[in-house]
C-alpha cells in the first residue's frame, strides 16, 4: 500500500484528534455558492509575482495530477480517501515569476472568500488546483470548476471557487483567520483557533 494514500504522520493515527470519520460528503460552505463556467473561472495571479491570468486552456494544458487524501474539516469530521485531478501547486509555480521575498500567498474565491497560506504549505506535496472529483467535475456545491485542496491541512484551506493567488512577504488572515480560525490549521496538532 502506498504509504502516500494517506495524510497521517509517520508513526502516528490516521484521524486527527477530534475527528470523527463520515461516509458522505457534507458541504460546507459560508455564503452563497457562485456559479461559474469553466469559461469564466479564470485564475490571476498578482501580489509579489508577474501579474497573469490563466484561462480555463491553459490550465488543463499543465501537467494534470491525481491525487488521493483524507479530508479533515474544523468543525469534526473527516473523509477518507478523497480522489482530485488537478494542477499541483508545485506544477503551477514552474510557470510563475514570483518574486523571492514571497513568503505567503492568498488564495481568493469568486464570491469573496479568502485563505492564507505559508508559501511551504502551498507548495507541500499533494496541494492541488482540482478540477475533478472521483473523475468527474467537481460539483458546483464542492467547489467546482476550479478548487484548491490542501490535504494536509483542516479543510477551510482548500477554498473553492479559486480565482486569485496574491503572493505577499507577510502572513495576512483571510476570511475564517479574521474570524477566530487558526492561521496555519493543521489538523495533527489541532490548530483550530487562533
Ligand atoms: N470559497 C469557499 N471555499 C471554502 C469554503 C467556503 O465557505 N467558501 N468553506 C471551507 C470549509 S470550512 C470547508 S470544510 C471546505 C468544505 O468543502 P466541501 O464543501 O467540498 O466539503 O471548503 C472550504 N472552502
Ligand atoms: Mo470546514
Amino acid at each position: 500500500m502506498d504509504r502516500r494514500l494517506f495524510s497521517k504522520r509517520p508513526g502516528g493515527e490516521r484521524l486527527p484528534p477530534g475527528q470523527s470519520v463520515v461516509r458522505g460528503f457534507p458541504v460546507l460552505t459560508y455564503g452563497p455558492t457562485p456559479r461559474l463556467t469553466p469559461q469564466d473561472a479564470t485564475l490571476t495571479i498578482s501580489g509579489l509575482a508577474k501579474a497573469r491570468s490563466f484561462g480555463w486552456d491553459e490550465l488543463m494544458a499543465l501537467p494534470q495530477t491525481d491525487v488521493r487524501r483524507d479530508f479533515h474539516c474544523v468543525t469534526r469530521w473527516s473523509k477518507y480517501d478523497v480522489g482530485w485531478t488537478g494542477i499541483l501547486a508545485r506544477d503551477l509555480m514552474e510557470h510563475l515569476e514570483v518574486d523571492a521575498a514571497s513568503t505567503h500567498v492568498m488564495l481568493r474565491c469568486y464570491g469573496g472568500y479568502s485563505t492564507n497560506l505559508r508559501l511551504e504549505d502551498f507548495l507541500a506535496d499533494g496541494c492541488l488546483l482540482a478540477h475533478r472529483l472521483e473523475g468527474e467535475d467537481i460539483p458546483v456545491e464542492h467547489g467546482g470548476p476550479l478548487r484548491a485542496i490542501v490535504p494536509h491541512l483542516y479543510a477551510w484551506k482548500s477554498a473553492k471557487w479559486v480565482s486569485e493567488l496574491e503572493f505577499m512577504d507577510q502572513n495576512v488572515p483571510g476570511f475564517w483567520e479574521r474570524n477566530g480560525y487558526h492561521m496555519r490549521g493543521d489538523p495533527f496538532a489541532e490548530e483550530r483557533f487562533g
